[in-house]
């Protein structure tokens, strides 16, 4: 390290001393809390930071005068007594442990145990319930109790990512499907995950739960105030880990209910535009938006793929190859089986799960006929439908 570096480090370590602008930039507290739950596990927190600073000042603080005073230079005469009476002995052992086991087991224990006890309160009394799904990289979340199922992926442009463009405020930390609940309300919340460990981390909710492939488990939130809580997967997950942030809406509860309906709306919508026969525009325009959103962080904006990590789309065999056969069945490893099914063992996901019959031919028709490619013929949501 240079000494200028050195240096340039030692003044803005030291500008937390500074004028209270300079200090005002740095938070040193948790967030603040958005549930019951972080709001204890604050407590907690802010107790036990009294408890063990008053020790550390307590301790160095006998240290510091002990070393002073009693330095060899002032020529103090150390003390002569060697072994103190067995009584002695038990007593000053027993003191300090005594004080130890009431610190830890009560006045840290009590609270700690009581933060535990609500994290797990998921029992019965919830209000709703949302399903959290992790895969790589983004978020599902599934309604039950109203059919409702979205998508939410990263909604930082493209360009920021490369640095071709200035970070916006939320760099890295907005999606374009938000998790959408009600303000006051027990939300009791699933986690699972289609590949890998992820992590459902809020940190105003005071929950992070690890979402794992073939385990359901579980967590809760009642948040007090309508507003837009950012958080991210907190566990390394793989290449696009840091691409896959979580934010929660918390809105009113009459907001809340006209979400809902507006959901359920897009979704039959959605679902009867699946039944009839897309134009190749449409396909075109509507597969080059799910391919920026979906594909391009592996196979490449311009379809080149990593090489050695991420196959080429342009040129590639695969994509130039057979879809259905005589019969209208799935080619077995063709394009559109790999898209729908995912090849296990790597990065490439089965996107049947998460992407529409409508999403899925738009994405397959574009990449025939993209980057080169020349194919030319046209997949329908319907043909994608019946081979699920
Ligand atoms: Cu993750």
């Amino acid at each position: 390290m240079s000494a200028r570096r050195a240096i340039s480090m030692l003044l803005g370590g030291l500008a937390v001393f500074g004028p209270a602008s300079a200090r005002a930039s740095l938070d040193w507290n948790l967030p603040p809390p958005a549930t019951p739950l972080a709001l204890d596990t604050l407590h907690v927190h802010n107790t036990f930071m009294v408890i063990t600073l008053t020790i550390f000042v307590l301790v160095f603080a006998i240290m510091i005068y002990s070393i002073v005073v009693h330095r060899k230079s002032r020529n103090h005469e150390p003390a002569a007594f060697t072994g103190p009476g067995t009584a002695a002995q038990i007593f000053w052992t027993l003191i300090p442990f005594l004080i130890l086991v009431f610190i830890d087991f009560i006045v840290m224990g009590i609270p700690a145990y009581h933060s535990v006890e609500v994290m797990q309160d998921t029992r019965t009394d919830a209000d709703m319930v949302v399903k959290v799904t992790g895969s790589q990289w983004k978020w599902q979340y599934e309604y039950p109790e109203e059919g409702i199922k979205l998508v939410s992926s990263l909604a930082t442009p493209r360009a920021q990512l490369d640095g071709q463009a200035a970070k916006g405020e939320h760099y890295l930390r907005e999606v374009d499907n938000p998790l959408v609940l009600p303000v006051g309300k027990k939300v009791r919340i699933l986690l699972t995950s289609t590949d890998v460990i992820h992590t459902w981390w809020v940190p105003q909710f005071g929950t992070k739960r690890d979402a794992i492939p073939g385990f359901i488990r579980e967590t809760w939130a009642t948040i007090a105030q309508p507003g837009v809580y950012r958080g991210q997967c907190a566990e390394l997950c793989g290449t696009g880990h840091a691409f896959m942030p979580v934010v929660v809406q918390a809105v009113m509860e009459p907001e809340y209910r006209q979400w809902v309906a507006q959901k359920k709306a897009e979704q039959s919508a959605q679902a009867a535009s699946a039944q009839r026969t897309w134009s190749r525009d449409e396909l075109m325009k509507h597969g080059q938006e799910i391919y920026a959103k979906v594909c391009a962080v592996c196979h490449q904006p311009n379809g080149q793929g990593i090489p050695g990590t991420f196959p080429a789309l342009a040129g590639s065999k695969l994509v130039n190859g057979p879809l259905l056969d005589a019969a209208g069945r799935l080619v077995k490893d063709g394009h559109l089986d790999r898209v729908m099914n995912g090849k296990p063992g790597t990065a490439m996901q089965a996107f049947k799960a998460t992407l529409s019959d409508s999403d899925i031919a738009a994405v397959v028709t574009f990449e025939r006929n993209s980057f080169g490619n020349k194919m030319g013929d046209l997949v329908q949501p319907a043909q994608v439908k019946a081979v699920r």
